[in-house]
């Protein structure tokens, strides 16, 4: 369906499977809108669009596939375009299963799912995106956001090395810090998959959350229900559980620092459900109900399933049982998770890759252009263009820093996460109290306990009380390598396309880590 751009006066909605709007003029600017959280949101300048992302081999968990090397600007389920008079046009699906392209002077939507709604609106930036959020919010719904719960979780700081005498120590030094929840992240599993606990928490799982609220707070846990690895139990005794190609292969997620490739599971499989009901079911029993349900983008991936319905579609159903298994009061953070199919269904979405101790990783981001990798400025970027989901959901930011120790952060940068998650309403730290000098505990405390009153300047700048803080230098893409750059670039790309390549940074990655947590 074709839509000329005058008839959007101000907003309209259109039932059509691909609808067209020619522009009205040239515009400056394309705002392209990643599938999960952990890909790129971003303005770009129309004149230097985002190359395909290198290196390929991190696309599967990065992007959607199914797009990941279109070379026009293009995003899951919206994109607009901003003029030169600062005026925007928005196109966004209001239902799964949906893309949105900039082709030569035409901004097109397709649905992979049949007819759909698509909200079109030209206006003010704020304007647009703001009643786009209203239209989603309509049909997928409105979390109810009370405070977002203040976190600590165990990843930032010791990563998969986690075990149960060192949480406990950790748990007791926190004090009377004030936080609602301590959350367990990955590292306590037997395997991907296999939900059980592994050596390092010889006494079990109930024990651990009875310790945790032993501390006047909420119990909290990381689990990735949709993958399974591999080397897991569940993959080896159910191998008709798995989303399979056209070829008939188990569809990988991809591979990462646990050392096997992961794989799909069959969300529309009877037993896939039953078994995920249980699980859900289970981590209640042991006393947890703080679940952060990781790694969901695999259960939308395109593939073979039993039942034969639209890819996001499944996902939604999905998330749909998980949260209703796991029963009344439940708190549910999804991460590594497609944006649209999980509104409404949970309390909190993390909308932006994972901070690191790091400002930025020079390899990835300046040479391969790649902004999904685990950095602060990867995370300022893609959260501070995603803040229009907050009137939806509890948008959570990933986690702030106020340790010097192993910490190569400047102040100045800190200081931006902590101001990003006062936006986001959104607190949540991973510091050690074993690491804290008395003044940063303090400082820990007056964060958690601070409540700034919140105004928009500009689309980078906001008024917190009377303080003004600009994420625009951290929003910036770096240039495009050129010359020699280039040449590194490309060398850089393809080797990171070979398996062992990767591996081996996975390998060294995971040694810099174990060290760091050994200091403790
Ligand atoms: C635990 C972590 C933490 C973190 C999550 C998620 O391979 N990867 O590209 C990759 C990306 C993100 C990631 C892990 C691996 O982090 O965001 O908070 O829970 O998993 O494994």
């Amino acid at each position: 369906m074709k839509i000329n751009p005058s008839e959007i006066q101000k907003t309209k909605i259109i039932r059509s499977r691909e609808i067209e709007i020619e522009l009205p003029a040239t515009p400056v600017r394309y705002y392209s809108h990643g599938w999960q959280s952990w890909s790129l949101a971003a303005w770009t300048d129309i004149s230097t669009p985002l190359p395909i992302q290198k290196p390929y081999f991190f696309h599967v968990y990065q992007t959607d596939v199914v797009y990941a090397r279109e070379t026009n600007p293009h995003g899951s389920w919206l994109g607009a375009v901003e003029f030169a008079d600062g005026k925007v046009l928005l196109l966004g699906a209001l239902a799964t299963d949906a893309h949105v392209f900039l082709k030569q002077n035409q901004l097109e939507g397709r649905s992979e799912a049949g007819e759909i709604e698509w909200f079109a609106a030209f206006g003010s930036e704020d304007q647009v995106f703001d009643e786009y959020a209203g239209q989603l919010g309509i049909r997928f719904g409105i979390a109810e956001k009370n405070h977002a719960p203040r976190v600590w979780c165990s990843w930032y700081s010791l990563y998969m090395n986690i075990t149960e005498e060192l949480l406990h120590k950790t748990f007791d030094l926190l004090g009377d810090l004030p936080f609602d929840v301590l959350q367990v992240d990955d590292g306590w599993q037997k395997d991907v998959g296999d939900w059980e606990p592994n050596d390092k928490f010889p006494s079990g799982m109930e024990a651990l959350a009875k310790k945790i609220k032993s501390t006047g707070r909420r119990a909290g846990l990381w689990l990735a229900p949709l993958i399974v690895s591999e080397s897991s139990r569940v993959y080896r005794d159910h191998p008709d559980w798995l989303v399979r190609d056209e070829k008939g292969n188990p569809v990988s997620g991809g591979y990462t620092y646990w050392g096997h490739d992961f794989y799909a599971l069959d969300t529309t499989h009877p037993d896939v459900i039953s078994w995920l009901v249980a699980l859900m079911e289970r981590v209640r029993r042991w006393g947890f109900d703080y679940y952060k349900l990781d790694f969901l983008y695999p259960g939308a991936m395109v593939g073979k399933r039993r039942r034969d319905i639209p890819r996001e579609a499944a996902l939604r159903e999905a998330l749909r049982l998980m949260r209703n298994a796991m029963g009344e009061g439940a708190y549910l953070l999804t991460c590594g998770v497609p944006i649209l199919p999980a509104l409404g269904l949970c309390d909190a979405i993390r909308i932006g890759p994972d901070v690191s101790h790091e400002w930025e990783n020079n390899l990835y981001e300046k040479y391969m252009q790649n902004f999904s990798t685990p950095s602060a400025r990867n995370a300022i970027r893609t959260v501070v263009n995603r803040l229009w989901l907050k009137p939806l959901v509890s948008i959570d930011s990933d986690v702030e820093y106020f340790t010097a120790r192993e910490n190569t952060l400047e102040e100045e940068h800190k200081a931006q996460l902590r101001d990003l998650a006062l936006l986001c309403d959104f607190k949540a730290t991973g510091d050690l109290p074993q690491w804290m000098t008395p003044k940063e505990r303090e400082q820990v405390r007056d964060f958690l306990l601070t409540e700034p009153k919140i105004s928009k300047i500009s689309r980078y700048a906001f008024r917190l009380d009377d303080r003004i803080v600009d994420f625009s230098s951290a929003v910036k893409l770096p240039p495009q390598p050129r010359g020699f750059a280039a040449l590194l670039a490309a060398v850089v790309g393809w080797a990171g396309e070979f398996k062992i390549v990767i591996q081996l940074f996975l390998m060294l990655d995971n040694i810099a880590k174990r060290k760091r947590a050994l200091k403790v």
